[in-house]
């Protein structure tokens, strides 16, 4: 069987790793956001495919949900003893070793997916991990900030302010010109089906569906999501922040709405959320309600399970 994922971070990594235990012989193919992605002091931080390659490979905080286990910020806290920022972004030694040597390698000339390949050699996730594309792709947010309009990298507007100031706009910069990277397309097309893990709808899946191209290759194959809001709220992070700047409501409903049964062939949302089911605006997709809160590696395997019975029931 193959699957392919498009990912953000922690939301995403913890479903994959329940894919995997739930269908261990798949072979899993995993499309990154990596509009989140960031340079602070020169060092180009991958977030959500570090998040996936960490979890998958053993290494993740548990607490945090990004970043390493037995983490230290000795480097972190020296370059503030300089006054060097940002000293919002939790930067861990050991972290750093992945970013020093993705730049490095980036600077001698290898792609983006490339680097990737190489750091997962360490970490054997057991799927193939790939960048949505080699080219720059920024998650900007515009904000009213100390009286005027600011537009602040995304993990300023997530990590410094908590996404607490509204955002009036969110945008994908350099997406509409980036191509998606090798073997993005080919896995997508040689998919059997593609799901959307429970992975922010706008700031992460969204973003990779803004890569021309891919959208296109994944309306043609069986979508089947899990739903990252659960009793009107999202399971982890500030998802509710990048909804209302949209104009979409938080709810799982409205959630499967904005992806569309252009898109979206089953939905999978928790038992809170039953009455999706009856919504007429999801005329056309499959609903299935079951407990989706991933409380443990067997929670979230029952939760991918389902997804993948879904598939094989909705299958084109
Ligand atoms: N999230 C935080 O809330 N605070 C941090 O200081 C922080 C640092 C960080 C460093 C490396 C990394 O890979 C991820 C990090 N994250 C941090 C998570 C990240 O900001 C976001 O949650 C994602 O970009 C959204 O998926």
């Amino acid at each position: 069987m193959r699957i392919t994922v498009l990912a953000g971070g922690v939301g995403a990594a913890r479903f994959l790793r329940g894919l995997r235990a739930a269908v261990p012989d798949a072979d899993i193919t995993v499309i990154g956001n990596t509009g989140d992605d960031f340079t602070p002091f020169g060092l180009h931080v991958s977030p959500d495919l570090d998040t996936v390659m960490y979890t998958l490979g053993g290494g993740i905080s548990e607490e945090q949900g990004w970043g390493r286990a037995g983490e230290s910020h000795v480097v972190l806290g020296e370059l503030a003893a300089y006054g060097a920022g940002p000293d919002w972004f939790g930067l861990g030694d050991l972290d750093l070793a992945t970013h020093i040597l993705r730049t490095q390698l980036l600077l001698a000339g290898r792609s983006l997916s490339e680097v990737t390949a190489a750091l997962c050699q360490r970490w054997q996730p057991g799927v193939t991990l790939l960048p949505m594309s080699d080219d720059p792709v920024r998650t900007h947010v515009t904000v009213d900030l100390d009286g005027r309009e600011q537009v602040l990298h995304f993990q300023e507007w997530w990590v410094r302010l908590h996404a607490a100031v509204p955002a009036s706009r969110i945008e994908p910069v350099g997406a509409a010109r980036a191509r998606p990277a090798p073997g993005v397309l080919e896995a997508i097309a040689a998919a059997d089906f593609v799901l959307f893990p429970p992975s922010n709808p706008v700031v992460s899946i969204g973003v990779i569906l803004a890569v021309p191209g891919i959208a296109e290759a994944v309306r043609a194959k069986t979508v089947v999501g899990v739903s990252p809001i659960i009793g009107g709220a999202p399971v982890r992070g500030m998802a509710d922040a990048c909804l209302t700047a949209i104009g979409v409501a938080t709810s799982a409903t409205a959630v499967a709405a904005h992806y569309g049964p252009d898109l979206l062939d089953g939905w999978l949302v928790d038992t809170q959320d039953k009455d999706a089911a009856d919504a007429p605006e999801l005329a056309g997709i499959a609903i299935q309600a079951r407990p989706l809160y991933m409380t443990s590696v067997a929670a979230a395997a029952q939760i991918a399970q389902a997804a993948v019975e879904l598939a094989g029931q909705v299958r084109r």
